[in-house]
């Protein structure tokens, strides 16, 4: 049997083959820094509502790919406490980032921004995950780099990604990409990412289009639910 979700620019996944033991719904960055009152982003000065828009969207997947036994993967970024995988030049762009001076590893209304175990770190309430359920550490913008994820897909036999998470145009884009070159098959739910700016959150969904869909497809949570029998 072949099941597809309605995508662009071709239904996803381009074999049919959606099964829960071949398919992940990754949740990417759901964090406080990234979403959250008194975190990175919100230091940075940008609109909170952008990156929160998909709370709700993916509050729905994940319910009902939790019930029907999909993997669960959800990635934080952040350093460790000691700093020794945070890049100089990452640390000195996020201190010139409108945040008076106050960047990556520094103190914060959250704790020390984007610092294992500081509550700004802390992937939010409503998407907090269950017992059991993959939680990748990521030093970096994509979820492949310096992680298990890929070891982890393997090893399960996961062919489909379902993307989800924040920001489109940052770790959700680079992780694609990454998996895509892996020879993973993706989708991102656009009413399932935010990025800090609408254009960019657009842009980044449009450039998948190419090509004829050069690193998979764009999607919505809606199409997925009625793809799941929803
Ligand atoms: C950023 C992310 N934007 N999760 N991180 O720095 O997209």
């Amino acid at each position: 049997m072949t099941r597809f979700i309605d995508a662009r620019p071709y239904p996803w996944p381009y074999d049919g083959a959606l099964r829960p033991d071949n398919t992940a719904l990754v949740i990417i960055d759901m964090q406080t820094d990234f979403c959250g009152i008194g975190g990175y982003v919100d230091k940075m000065g940008y609109d909170l509502s952008l990156t929160r828009a998909p709370i709700g969207p993916i509050r729905s997947v994940l319910t009902l790919m939790r019930e029907q036994g999909f993997t669960i993967i959800h990635t934080r970024e952040g350093h460790r406490p000691d700093l020794s995988d945070l890049p100089a030049n990452k640390r000195w762009r996020s201190r010139q980032a409108g945040t008076g001076g106050i960047g990556i590893g520094d103190n914060g209304p959250c704790g020390k921004i984007l610092v294992r175990g500081e509550p700004g770190w802390e992937i939010i309430d409503e998407l907090a995950p269950h017992p059991g359920e993959i939680v990748i550490d990521k030093p970096g913008k994509g979820s492949f780099c310096a992680t298990d994820l890929e070891l982890i897909l393997r090893t399960r036999g996961i062919a489909n990604l379902v993307l989800t998470g924040i920001t489109t145009d940052v770790c959700v884009h680079t992780t694609m990409r990454e998996a895509n070159d892996r020879g993973f098959e993706c989708t991102v739910l656009a009413d399932c990412c935010g990025a800090t700016d609408k254009g960019n959150h657009d842009a980044a969904l449009n450039m998948i289009l190419m090509q004829g869909g050069v690193f998979g497809t764009v999607s919505d949570s809606g199409a997925l639910l009625a793809a799941l029998g929803r």
